[in-house]
């Protein structure tokens, strides 16, 4: 049994150690403050489907279904089923990226699978046309990939507009890069739908899980990563789990050997850093008492 204050110091500098190397590893990490929001569609149950940003645009579920996803559980949609948040004002201008994992059920008709509108109904619009390949639509272009969708089949879709270039991803490949100038939501209030054009229009018959909005074109590397890592180890982003889910993390934080995974956001507003949900100054404890056993292989 080792005294209890080198047991302390043991876990100060594990602690110190730790935030090296997060910030050692932080370089290759997408910058969240770029993300408008990051909806991991992990809940299962309810009727909202929580932004994990720090912007906090909750989507409202409107009849979508909670099934097995990629990444846990995913929402499917019927014609008619939307997610919707509503966003700030000007929060996407003449630089975005939307990316998400998804499944269309049938391919019948064209299916606006997500849409930005702002005030003045300027648009972002990828979408599934008949011919049933991925497109990116805005009021000013309209981008086509070339790449053909199947039914029931898993793809991740990614659309980029850096201000003068139209981009589609496909499972993190480039399927197309085409000149699309001279296009800005304008600087007003602004909504996103899944399914949906609208809420109300090009209906989709699909599976969505993990959708990303950013208000940058993020970089084919970056899209590499994250259709590679997932969403959340590509942001550095947790969902949120469940608290019987604790033992679970611990064993693949050991597995993998890789100490920064111990490191969660443990507060959206407060930017504060901590081992599993429990901030630094929770986690260590007062002198006088007994390190917990499992801190014991640090
Ligand atoms: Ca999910």
């Amino acid at each position: 049994m080792k005294p209890i204050a080198t047991k302390l110091t043991v876990v100060y500098i594990s602690l110190i150690i730790i935030t090296l190397i997060d910030t050692s590893q932080s370089y290759a990490k997408i910058d969240i403050k770029t993300a408008v929001g990051i909806w991991f569609y992990d809940e299962g149950k309810g009727d909202i489907a929580k932004d994990a940003s720090e912007n906090g645009y909750d989507g409202k579920i409107t009849g979508g279904k909670w099934e097995k996803g990629k990444f846990q559980s995913a929402l499917s949609f019927d014609k008619g089923d939307t997610v919707t948040a509503v966003l700030g004002s000007g929060t996407v201008r003449n630089n975005m990226t939307v990316l998400m994992w998804i499944n269309f059920l049938d391919l019948a008709g064209q299916q606006n699978y997500f849409s930005i509108w702002d005030s003045s109904n300027n648009r972002y619009v990828p979408y599934k046309p008949v011919e049933n390949i991925f497109r990116f639509w805005s009021n000013n272009w309209n981008i086509p990939s070339g790449f053909a969708i199947s039914a029931k089949t898993w793809y991740h879709v990614t659309n980029v507009y850096d201000g003068s270039k139209a981009y589609i991803y496909v499972d993190g490949e480039l399927k197309v890069s085409q000149s699309a100038p001279n296009f800005s939501l304008a600087d007003n209030q602004q909504t996103a739908w899944v399914a949906t054009d609208r809420g109300t229009g090009f209906l989709s018959n699909c599976i969505v899980d993990e959708v990303g909005l950013f208000n940058v074109a993020l970089s084919g590397d970056d899209i590499k990563n994250i259709v590679t890592k997932g969403l959340a180890r590509a942001t550095g982003i947790t969902a949120v789990e469940p608290a019987n889910k604790i033992t679970q993390t611990w064993g693949l934080i050991k597995s993998e050997g890789i100490v920064k995974f111990k490191m969660k956001r443990v507060s959206k507003t407060q930017k504060t850093w901590g081992v599993l949900g429990m901030p630094f100054h929770a986690f260590l404890p007062p002198l006088g008492t007994t390190v917990p056993s499992w801190l014991n292989f640090i």
